[in-house]
Parts: structure tokens; C-alpha cells; sequence
């Protein structure tokens, strides 16, 4: 049977603000948890799972829709950090390469307090470039984050064996199979979020 203990009972969860640069509410010491990972993984997806609200996060009809960082506080006690996607192949290179600066300013520009990174992945494929690149960043400037292996409602068994030993080991870090379709790892994913709160 599955175990929900560790889940949290979510109250309220509301959109406070979207920013494009520095902004108070980076300084203003309520515990945040920071969702990173390519255009289209899933980000908002995963954010809306976590909450059990459909749409507090507007999924994308087009990929690269998220284009601020997007503060939501949840329980009137955390904020869950929707970051834009980067890496969509059809996003103009000099918008895609401002969205990467924003992602790294946020991360490394030490304005913020970030409690944990939850770094999304897609099940289905192979990890980019641009996922290792984020992998060398957080442990580079000790950040503490997770890698939730998204879509994995997509995958039969065996390839979801094969996927998940495969992004595994090219990333070096142990990851959460989920899917914010069907919530499965929600409440592992809860349990690490749980941890920091
Ligand atoms: N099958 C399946 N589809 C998913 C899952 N999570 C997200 N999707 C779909 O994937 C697409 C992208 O989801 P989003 O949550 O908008 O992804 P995002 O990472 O926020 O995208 P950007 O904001 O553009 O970077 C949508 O069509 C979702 O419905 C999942 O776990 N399973
Ligand atoms: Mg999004």
C-alpha cells in the first residue's frame, strides 16, 4: 500500500508574483523550493501534482510559455518557484540564451534563499546538456536539489527500468521516478520537500 503519511495538506496555494530580476520578495526569508528542467518537462505539471490544484500553474499549450520566475506561496508558509524552461528548439536563440542567464542569476546570483532545487528530467529521453550543465551548477554552489524522472506514465516496464538505470547513471544522482498524471512519486517527492521545510 502506498504511504501518503509524509504529504502535506495543502490549505491554500496562490500565485504571488512573477519577476524578470532582482525583487524583494528575494529577500524576504519565507522558505522557497525551486522547480528547474528544460522546456516542456513538466515543471508547471509537477507543481499543480504537489498542490493537487489543476491549474494554480498554467501547464504550456506551447512549450516555452513560462518566461518569468513565478512565486507561489503554498500554506501561506513556502513558495514552490516555477522557473522558465530553457533549451526549446523552436525559442530564438537570444531568448533562450536570456532565459539560461535568468535560470543562473536566480540560482547562483545569491539574492534568494533556495531550500531545495527540484531538477526535472524527462523519463522518455536521454538527459541534455543542458540538465548536466544545471547538475555542475547546483553542486558547484552546494545547493541542495533532487531529480524527479517526469512522464514515467509514458513507459512500459522495461523501458522504464532501462530509462531510469540510464539517466541514473549519466547524471550521477539518484532520481524519483513520477508523473504528474497519475501522482506517482508524489509522495516521495513530498517527503524530500518535507525535509527542508
Ligand atoms: N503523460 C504525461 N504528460 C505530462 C506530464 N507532465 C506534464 N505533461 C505534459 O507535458 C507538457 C508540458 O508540461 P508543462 O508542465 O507545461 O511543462 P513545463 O516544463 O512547465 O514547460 P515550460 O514552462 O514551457 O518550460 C504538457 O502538455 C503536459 O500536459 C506527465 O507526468 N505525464
Ligand atoms: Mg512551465
Amino acid at each position: 500500500m502506498l504511504n501518503y503519511r509524509n504529504t502535506m495538506e495543502i490549505k491554500s496555494a496562490e500565485f504571488i508574483k512573477g519577476i524578470i530580476g532582482t525583487n524583494n520578495i528575494l529577500s524576504d526569508h519565507i522558505p522557497s523550493v525551486a522547480f528547474v528542467g528544460r522546456s516542456n518537462v513538466g515543471k508547471s505539471s509537477v507543481i499543480n501534482s504537489l498542490v493537487l490544484r489543476k491549474n494554480l500553474v498554467k501547464p504550456s499549450a506551447r512549450a516555452g510559455k513560462t518566461k518569468e520566475i513565478n512565486f507561489f506561496l503554498i500554506n501561506k508558509q513556502f513558495y514552490f518557484v516555477d522557473l522558465p524552461g530553457v533549451g526549446y528548439a523552436l525559442m530564438k536563440a537570444t531568448s533562450a540564451e536570456k532565459l539560461r542567464k535568468l535560470i543562473l542569476w536566480y540560482l547562483t546570483g545569491g539574492e534568494a534563499k533556495i531550500d531545495l532545487v527540484i531538477l526535472i528530467v524527462d523519463s522518455g529521453i536521454k538527459p541534455m546538456p543542458h540538465d548536466k550543465e544545471m547538475i555542475s551548477v547546483l553542486r558547484e554552489k552546494n545547493i541542495n536539489f533532487v531529480v524527479v524522472a517526469n512522464k514515467i506514465d509514458r513507459l512500459n516496464q522495461t523501458e522504464r527500468a532501462h530509462n531510469l538505470k540510464k539517466i541514473e547513471s549519466h547524471l550521477g544522482a539518484p532520481i524519483i521516478p513520477y508523473s504528474a498524471r497519475t501522482k506517482e512519486g508524489r509522495d516521495v517527492l513530498w517527503e524530500e520537500i518535507n525535509k527542508v521545510l
